[in-house]
């Protein structure tokens, strides 16, 4: 289905030559026109969610009021915790947060209309109550997860006085640090959406369309993120520039060493994690907004130093095979990087992160998918044999 327009989708739009625009606006628009928290340099989710449900720039007294609603909407159940308890503790942490968001679905308001009988008039109504819960909720399950893992299960209670990635950042243990707190708000902005065809934002849409309910249609597109392909080449980036410093036995190797290690990885028939889109033809703006970001706050690490010379080195590699349709670098090319800066070197854990993250993108447009009413989505398909005949010229594949 590659390039053929098959939904609509209101809340962000991707040029393949420009990047993202979210209700229009690019990545160092957001930066300068959302509001921040006091002292913060980036844009807090919260306006990002209020753009893109309403299509207005939010003022700052509407997000502090979207702060305080999610949070006042943000207790976990305890069974949800329960839940992910039961999960061995080496579980990879895309499986205990996808765990968590099911378990949280005990508490679906769309769910029980719809088994009480609800008007499909309402369906919005329950889905944007799912969505406003699910958002406030996510931060402590996605710490839970982080906490259980790599921390000895010692979890850290909420602070109300913060931000929702604020609180996220004290949720996971980087509380205290302000660059890694302002680094979780621009995190969680720019990873929110993609349009709604990425693998996670389409599965979200589909699986809504079923009238699943926000919980399920959430956690069925984070299957999907899972996946390395898509949100799961975040920590692939990682492992593998780990793994090319062990096998050279440098941190810092040069582009001669860089070059040989990627051919070295095509010729074993693997990806070049971070390179390559399905759409994009350029450098990524969320990779350009992050290494601005690295520049500001830690020009002279060495693993940004590293990821600055993969950039130097890749595109023309990729290019010379004459199959890769873009060789420039995607989002998660970076962001790994930064957290291993500020001492998040956990990297199976990333993915979970833009999972949190792309919740605000998904689910704005699952609420509007409900408000305009779609229909299931249900595409047609054919046997190999209909596409033999069909090349033959003897049968007609194409729906009406
Ligand atoms: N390294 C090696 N080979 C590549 C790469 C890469 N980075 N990107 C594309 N190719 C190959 C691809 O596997 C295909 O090979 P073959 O014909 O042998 O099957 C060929 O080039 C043509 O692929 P494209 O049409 O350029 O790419 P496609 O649109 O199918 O796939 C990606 C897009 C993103 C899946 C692909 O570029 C890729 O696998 N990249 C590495 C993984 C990655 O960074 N994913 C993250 C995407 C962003 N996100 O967060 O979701
Ligand atoms: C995304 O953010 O969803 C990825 O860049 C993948 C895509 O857009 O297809």
């Amino acid at each position: 289905m590659r390039g053929i327009t098959g939904m609509v989708y209101e809340t962000s739009l991707l040029d393949a030559h420009e990047g993202i625009r979210f209700r229009g606006f690019t990545i160092p628009e957001l930066q300068a026109k959302l509001p921040k928290a006091p002292g913060g340099t980036e844009p807090l989710p919260e306006g990002l969610f209020w753009l893109l449900l309403t299509g207005e720039i939010p003022s700052e007294s509407d997000v502090k009021g979207l702060t305080e609603d999610w949070r006042s909407r943000s207790k976990v159940p305890a069974h949800v915790f329960k839940a992910i308890d039961g999960l061995p503790v080496e579980t990879h942490p895309m499986t205990q947060f996808g765990v968590g968001i099911m378990a949280l679905q005990t508490e679906s308001q769309f769910a029980k209309k719809y088994a009480e009988g609800v008007n499909k008039k309402d369906y919005w109504s329950y889905c944007y109550e799912d969505s406003m819960n699910l958002i406030a909720r996510l931060p402590e399950v996605a710490a839970y997860v982080y906490r259980r893992k790599y921390k000895g299960g010692q979890a850290i209670a909420s602070n109300p006085q913060l931000d929702w990635a604020g609180n996220f950042a004290h949720l996971l243990g980087y509380g205290s640090n302000a660059g890694f707190t302002d680094l979780m708000r621009l995190y969680l902005t720019i990873h929110a959406d993609h349009e709604g065809g990425n693998v996670s934002a389409h599965t979200v849409h589909l699986v809504g369309s079923a009238l699943s309910d926000p919980y399920l249609a959430f956690a069925a597109g984070m299957n999907g993120l899972a996946g390395p392909l898509h949100g799961l080449a975040n920590q692939e980036v990682i492992k593998w520039i780990f793994e090319m410093q062990k096998a050279l036995g440098t941190e810092v190797p040069s582009s001669e060493q860089i070059a040989e290690y990627v051919k070295k990885t095509l010729s074993e028939g693997k990806v070049v994690p971070g390179y390559g889109h399905a759409v994009l033809r350029k450098t990524d703006p969320r990779f350009s907004a992050q290494a601005e970001f690295a520049k500001k706050h830690m020009p002279n690490d060495p693993l940004v130093k590293t990821v600055t010379n993969i950039f130097e080195t890749v595109p023309p590699i990729l290019s010379s095979l004459g199959k890769i349709k873009n060789p420039w670098p995607n989002v998660d090319a970076h962001s790994g990087a930064l957290l291993v800066h500020y001492g998040m070197k956990e990297y199976e854990y990333y993915t979970v992160l833009f999972g949190v993250s792309r919740a605000i993108g998904t689910l704005a447009a699952l609420v509007w998918d409900r408000a305009l009413a779609f229909p299931l989505e249900r595409p047609k398909s054919v046997t190999t044999a209909a596409v033999k005949a069909w090349l033959k010229g003897e049968e007609q594949i194409w729906g009406e």
